[in-house]
């Protein structure tokens, strides 16, 4: 596969490397497309507990490769479905982390926001700069950025183009947790290690859960959490985690 993205397996992590560091991780087709690929074989991965993307210092990815968009025209966008190349990000059953330093812009701050948390470096900034090209976000950014932040900052960024440092991002809520830049991928690297020691059914059953609270009201939220809930008492995970505490012990899950 390209080099565009680097995949190393950290036992039972997978860390994917956004490498075009002479675009600033722009995200063109060949990048795009190796990243959707390695998501996909990794989500199949029954050794992978957790997937964490990341790129440079200096950028996470600094948006849509723009040297490649300029001169496409409509037919040509729609035809090749430009757009359907991160899909398998997002129907990803194993969760997915993004370790953002430096800029994450249009379709990179879109990247992470499809992951499942956003944690930042104290040098990132975020930005949907599209308008400023003449288009709008296009991978999700006017629909997610809005759920995360709401609709005055998602109008404040989208509209005027600005960025956002992390601090703004975490006290809006667009970013989970805040490390310094030399610790950033560290402690992201522990955070995916945690996860990835759960037990599976349960953690795709708590991503499933939260991700479903952005689809429905609150009454069909509940009741569907209730009936991805009951089902994991019928697994061995859920007797071993419980008896672990109260043994005092921690627990040993077998479908890790
Ligand atoms: N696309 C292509 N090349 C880029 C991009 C980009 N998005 N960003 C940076 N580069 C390139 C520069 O052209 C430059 O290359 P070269 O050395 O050959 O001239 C190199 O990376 C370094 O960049 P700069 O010299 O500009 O670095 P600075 O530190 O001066 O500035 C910035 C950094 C502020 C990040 C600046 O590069 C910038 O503004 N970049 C563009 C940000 C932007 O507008 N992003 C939005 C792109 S549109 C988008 O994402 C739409 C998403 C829709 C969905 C797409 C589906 C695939």
């Amino acid at each position: 596969m390209s080099d565009t993205v680097l995949l190393e397996r950290r036992d039972r992590v997978a860390l994917l490397t956004l490498n075009r560091p002479e675009a600033l991780n722009a995200l063109n087709t060949e990048l795009l497309t190796t990243l959707s690929a390695h998501v996909a074989e990794l989500a199949e991965d029954q050794e992978i507990g957790c997937i964490v993307i990341t790129g440079s210092q200096k950028a996470f990815a600094a948006g849509a490769d723009i040297k490649e968009m300029r001169d496409k025209g409509y037919i040509e966008m729609l035809m090749s479905d430009f757009f359907g190349r991160y899909g398998a990000i997002s129907a990803c059953r194993t969760p997915i982390l993004a370790a953002v330093s430096g800029y994450a812009l249009g379709g990179g701050c879109e990247l992470a926001m499809m992951c499942d948390a956003i944690y930042a470096s104290d040098t990132a900034k975020f930005g949907q700069p599209e308008i400023r090209l003449g288009v709008i976000p296009g991978m999700g950014g006017s629909q997610r950025l809005t759920r995360a932040v709401g609709k005055a900052k998602a109008m404040d960024m989208i509209l005027t183009g600005r960025m956002m440092d992390a601090e703004e991002a975490e006290r809006c809520e667009l970013v989970a947790r805040i490390f310094p830049a030399d610790t950033l991928l560290d402690e992201v690297m522990k955070i995916a290690e945690t996860i990835a020691g759960y037990s599976r059914p349960s953690v795709f059953a708590a991503k499933e859960a939260v991700n479903r609270s952005f689809e429905v009201s609150l009454s069909e939220g509940l009741h569907y959490e209730h009936r991805v809930f009951y089902p994991l008492f019928a697994t061995e995970d859920q007797k071993e985690g419980m008896t672990a505490f109260v043994e005092k012990r921690k627990p040993d899950f077998r479908h890790r």
